[in-house]
């Protein structure tokens, strides 16, 4: 076990920006492979590729075919596949998950990480956040929230022996997310507990065998942001993985929260990336940070620029490319790169956002000050631009028969906020988001804003807010801003996060393009 060495450069923070909690890694060779929790979204479990852990590009996603990934059609938001687990044996790549709309737990195998998987083997056993290690003896051990052991046959999903109780954290509320490793001479087992919000912490402990006994580590929690003051909250749920010049490294889920008093996240659980060192064979980790100092050895790539997090796609591809994902099912028959040739084509197969089962091509939002734009020809239909967290909380820039207007949901309540007659054929909509509370004292007044701030003026008191454009070749018309705080985590509850998305409730549309990119404010 090498002793880490802190040194510049460094890197950002989150690793994985937007919705992508729940964060497993594994190693192979030079590769690095993440996988994250998808919830009710279809394509299920994203899969990132990395050479540095720091750039991460996904590669699809593991869970792609119906037939791997069956969320029922009226199961609810924050339901379907939970906490996945990656790990590389035997020359075969292992992702196992929970798909809790169906109660049970499933393996997938891949030779080739960008596939295709496997069609799942499944296993019928208590819990959440599975996890898979081998021992030298070729025996699989599958670990649950609890925290339990099992010996199984992964290729076949038979339990050999188990329930096994191993340990079950400090005694904070939900032991969950566990991970066995196998190195030098010990077992370490990594858990978290006090559940993923901001009493959330990680704690290891081990033992000379996986069936233990395991004898918790002195400074437990080995981390933790509750109770600090820190930007980054709800530290937890983590992976570990050596890197190839042997240094150590955590990656964990965490939020970005913004607002005084009390404060809210829109960005949903994201991965975060910290340096372990070991001391007395215990892990050791400093908080989680923004920026943070790289230990030397990875430093190279680590240097490499950070990216820019433009999301640009055309639509003249085959295929939607892997970042686009759709509330429980995406049919054949809703969408269409071929139709149109240049254009995505979706059809209705529900008439509202307010329930499920209405087609929508979303992205995660990334940024907590982001633009996400579509060119959009509605034709006869009902067709626009939804920001969304889910059924019960999304504001919507709708086109139809002449009129653009923002509608916005949030829990019983929907309104129609703003509406403006537009002329025939495709005009452009656009969603931007912006964060106000970090506006430096010297910003006192719109005068102190660049061009580039318009149209949002100064609000020192609002803390999140969500613009709606629409251009037609009359021009740009900022049809309303509305509060964003009613898209949060805090308002709307679950495990995921805000996604902006093309969507049609009534009869067919076509979208030319769709563009999201970060903006730039004063203090950045
Ligand atoms: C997951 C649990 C958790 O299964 O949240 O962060 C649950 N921790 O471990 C849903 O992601």
């Amino acid at each position: 076990m090498s002793a880490g060495t802190p040194a510049a450069p460094g890197y950002r923070n989150p690793i994985v920006p937007g919705f992508h909690p729940d964060p497993s890694v594994c190693r192979v060779g030079e590769d690095y492979y993440l996988v994250c929790s998808s919830f009710e979204y279809f394509p299920g479990v994203p899969l990132l590729h990395s050479r540095d852990l720091v750039n991460w590009r996904q590669i699809g996603n593991i869970l792609d075919r119906p037939s791997q990934l069956e969320i029922p059609p009226d199961a609810d938001a924050s339901r379907g596949i939970f906490a996945p687990t990656i790990r590389h044996h035997d020359g075969r790549f292992w992702m196992i998950t929970t798909n809790v709309s169906l109660g049970r737990h499933l393996i997938v195998t891949a030779e080739d990480p960008a596939g295709a998987w496997s069609e799942p083997v499944y296993l019928d056993l208590p819990h959440v956040d599975p996890s898979l290690a081998w021992d030298d003896d070729g025996t699989c051990w599958l670990t649950t929230s609890g925290v339990d052991a099992y010996r199984i046959d992964p290729n076949k999903g038979q339990v050999l022996e188990g329930p096994i109780p191993l340990w079950s954290g400090t005694g904070g509320q939900y032991p969950e997310a566990p991970h066995l490793y196998r190195i030098g001479d010990w077992w370490y087992l990594l858990l978290s507990e006090g559940g993923t919000h901001t009493g959330h912490a990680v704690s290891v402990a081990r033992s000379r065998s996986p069936r233990g006994p395991f004898e918790p580590a002195p400074t437990n929690p080995v981390l933790t942001h509750r109770g600090t003051n820190l930007p980054v909250q709800a530290a937890g749920h983590a992976d570990l993985v050596q890197a190839t010049d042997g240094s150590w490294w955590m990656v964990l889920l965490g939020i970005r929260a913004k607002g005084q008093w009390p404060p809210f996240h829109v960005l949903g659980r994201e991965t975060f990336l910290v340096p372990v060192r070991w001391v007395d064979g215990w892990p050791v980790l400093d908080h989680v940070r923004e920026v943070t100092a790289a230990p030397a050895g990875s430093a190279p790539a680590l240097a490499a620029p950070p990216d820019p997090g433009v999301q640009h796609d055309d639509f003249d591809a085959r295929l939607l490319a892997p970042g686009w994902i759709s509330p429980r099912s995406r049919p054949d028959a809703a969408w269409s790169l071929a139709e149109r040739p240049g254009w995505l084509t979706l059809h209705a197969t529900g008439t509202t956002l307010d329930r499920a089962g209405a087609t929508i091509v979303a992205t995660r939002q990334r940024h907590h000050d982001c633009r996400a734009g579509t060119r959009v020809d509605p034709g006869s239909g009902t067709a626009g631009l939804t920001i969304r967290v889910d059924e019960a909380h999304h504001y919507d820039l709708e086109v139809r028969a002449g009129t653009a207007r923002v509608v916005g949901r949030v829990g019983p309540f929907r309104q129609v906020f703003a509406s403006l007659d537009v002329p025939a054929g495709p005009l452009v909509l656009t969603i931007a988001t912006r964060t106000h509370d970090l506006y430096p004292p010297t910003v006192t007044s719109a005068a102190d804003l660049t061009a580039a701030d318009e149209p949002f003026g100064v609000r020192p008191a609002t803390s999140d807010m969500v613009a709606f454009e629409v251009e037609t070749t009359e021009g740009r018309v900022l049809l309303t801003e509305l509060d964003g705080r009613y898209l949060s985590t805090e308002v709307a509850g679950g495990f995921t996060g805000r996604v902006v998305g093309m969507y049609v409730t009534e009869g067919s549309a076509s979208f030319d393009w769709f563009d999201y990119r970060p903006a730039t404010r004063p203090t950045d």
